[in-house]
């Protein structure tokens, strides 16, 4: 039929790789400090993990990403870019960035439509949305990284697909939820199988 897809794709985790950046600035201010290797993280919230190995933690975690220059210096991941720009090209297919800014906005919404503007091109500043409550934008597909996406909406319209991060890989899935394990990963036949 005529129906366009409408594909909303998370930043942080998915495109930006947050958890890369966020290790590598915070051993670089805080040498002497533990850590928490990528393979030992679980959970979403970073700050969460870092409090419960020590208290003062939680606060020199949240210091990293609240700091300029965080979100602009975070490396895209392996093949996001790519995939993205090959959807937006797609037939009947619209592609929207959405992502959660954090609460201290001094440098975080400007750096991150900096980020797509040096990654994905002045263009593609069209397709983002910056929301903290990502059940009230519609669309067919959600692919996040995040396992629980909740908001003010009980019934969000999209499939939410669980995109495989350090933190999320070890979560049994809650079936029916569907995984991408990666941008190697099927995206297309995901797309597809959303296609009337
Ligand atoms: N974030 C925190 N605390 C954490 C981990 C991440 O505030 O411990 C921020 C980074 C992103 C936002 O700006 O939360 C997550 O956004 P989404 O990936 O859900 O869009």
């Amino acid at each position: 039929s005529g129906k366009r897809l409408r594909v909303l794709v998370d930043m942080d985790g998915v495109l930006a790789d947050f958890e890369g950046g966020f290790l590598k600035k915070y051993r670089a201010r805080y040498p002497t400090e533990p850590y928490i290797t990528l393979e030992d993280r679980r959970g979403f919230w970073v700050s969460t993990q870092y409090g419960q190995l020590r208290s003062d933690l939680c606060e020199k975690a949240i210091s990293i990403w609240e700091s300029k220059g965080f979100f602009i210096d975070l490396d895209p991941l392996p093949g996001g870019v790519e995939a993205v720009k090959e959807m937006a090209e797609m037939n009947d297919t619209d592609v929207f960035i959405c992502t959660s800014p954090i609460k201290h906005y001094k440098h975080c919404p400007h750096e991150k439509y900096a980020w797509v503007e040096k990654h994905l091109g002045r263009d593609f500043l069209e397709q983002v949305i910056l929301t903290r409550d990502k059940t009230l934008i519609t669309g067919d597909l959600l692919i996040d990284d995040k396992p629980d996406i909740l908001g003010v909406e009980p019934n969000p319209p999209w499939e939410h697909i669980l995109f495989t991060a350090c933190h999320n890989k070890h979560l049994p899935l809650s079936l029916p939820q569907r995984r991408l394990l990666s941008w190697s990963d099927d995206w297309r036949a995901i797309l597809d199988s959303k296609r009337q």
